[in-house]
């Protein structure tokens, strides 16, 4: 798909000159400011956001999209933590209504893809105040001794900040054992807002913005990548999803250790904040858009299936994003207890390709590092459908 600029979309005379301005910056590949970000959430039209960030999309990657085959292991939803917006977490005292796993039987999890192509595994869930530092770095380690070119993404900076306190470490002498012990790289949640004055109001226990972007830098500085995301669609406003992503812009110019950016849509069911109405899809359209342009320095934008729903993942390709994550195969339930419309998610890499190519995209498997690892663009669905070593 040939990148249209907005020039050729929009008659600019009929455009607010200040947005004009931002195509301006847009078409000459100039970083926007901060007041252009909120100007774009306040006045871009769908059209007009969407089409500057396709421009950058396929000007970064063309028709590329990227997609990954991977799998969850969800430790505990036992959590010291009380987030509002969580409808995934159990306190300890009602630990017998959730679950904890064993070392034994995460192993299992990781050993039931043996023989299958997968290339990660993330790791992520509630802060359990007995899953130590120790226990997980064995957990590292075993998945390493068996499947050693497994790709583990690990633990929220929330997850981390608990397990090195508590276990007496700095930042830095923490994450160097986690590394040391087998842990690839971080993903990006616990991020929510930044801003203290949306933070303290839902999520004010646990590490605040500067604690995370530290714990990130700590990793980026050890060579680990890390993402990023945004829980947004709640009581913020536009200028505190500036604020949020203007921190990440700016760590990102500090270290270069951010992979991708995933904009996380806050969804209401069985949480604390489930009177607050859900973003439209205008709105989730607009958010990826937005951050596509004034996210200048990170690789990639993802949209999150499992969470948006496949069908708003698909919308996304042409607002921004260039990957949609992975296969997943049902083994995360933080989105499905929060009220997504995938109750059990998965899809297999015939699905991911047929909705990637269905949005006249390249569908493109990837390793967690943007490591292309196969090119699907030509592939007939059928032959991925029958070959096991692609299905
Ligand atoms: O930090 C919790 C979010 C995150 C809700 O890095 C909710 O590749 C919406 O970060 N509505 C954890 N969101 C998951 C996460 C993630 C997921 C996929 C890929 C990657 C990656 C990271 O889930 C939490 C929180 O922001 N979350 N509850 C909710 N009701
Ligand atoms: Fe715990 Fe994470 Fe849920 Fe917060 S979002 S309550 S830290 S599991």
């Amino acid at each position: 798909m040939a990148a249209v600029l907005p020039s050729d979309v929009f008659s600019e005379s009929q455009l607010d000159p200040a947005l004009v301005k931002i195509a301006d910056k847009v078409r000459r590949n100039e970083r926007i400011t901060d007041e252009d970000a909120i100007l774009l959430f306040e006045k871009g039209s769908l059209s007009f956001v969407g089409s500057l960030a396709n421009s950058i999309r396929e000007r970064l990657h063309g028709d590329t999209t990227y997609f990954n085959r991977n799998f969850h292991i969800e430790p505990t939803n036992v959590c010291v933590y009380s987030c509002h917006f969580c409808s995934y977490s159990r306190v300890y005292a009602h630990r017998d209504e959730g679950w904890e796993l064993s070392q034994q039987q995460m192993m299992d999890i990781v050993k039931s893809y043996d023989g299958k192509p997968v290339t990660e595994v993330h790791v992520v869930g509630g802060v359990h105040p007995k899953m130590n530092l120790e226990f997980f770095a064995e957990l590292m380690r075993s998945i390493k001794g068996h499947r050693p070119d497994l790709h583990i993404k690990g633990f929220t900076a929330v997850e981390l900040d608990y397990m090195f306190r508590k276990a007496k470490k700095t930042v830095e002498e923490g994450m160097a054992y986690l590394h040391e012990a087998g842990l690839d790289s971080l993903p990006g949640g616990g991020a929510e807002i930044f801003h203290p004055e949306i933070r303290e109001q839902i999520c004010a226990d646990k590490i605040d913005g500067t604690g995370w972007l530290h714990i990130h830098e700590t990793a980026h500085k050890l060579g680990m990548n890390t993402n990023a995301t945004m829980l947004y669609g709640h009581i913020e406003n536009y200028s505190h999803r500036v604020d949020h992503m203007s921190r990440l812009r700016a760590l990102q110019d500090k270290t270069g250790g951010f992979n991708t950016f995933i904009p996380l849509k806050f969804r209401n069911q069985q949480n604390d904040m489930s009177h607050i109405k859900e973003s439209t899809v205008i709105e989730d359209m607009r958010m990826y858009a937005i951050a596509r342009i004034y996210m200048d320095n990170f690789p990639h934008l993802k949209a999150y299936w499992p969470m948006l729903g496949r069908h708003n993942a698909q919308l996304t390709l042409s607002f921004g994003v260039n990957d949609i994550d992975g296969t997943i195969d049902d083994t995360t339930k933080i989105y499905s207890m929060a009220g997504s419309e995938e109750q059990t998610p998965s899809m297999n890499t015939a699905q991911l390709v047929t909705l990637i190519k269905q949005a006249r995209r390249k569908p493109v498997e990837r390793g967690t590092l943007y490591n292309v690892i196969r090119d699907y663009s030509e592939l007939d669905v059928k032959e991925i459908e029958t070959n096991p070593l692609l299905n």
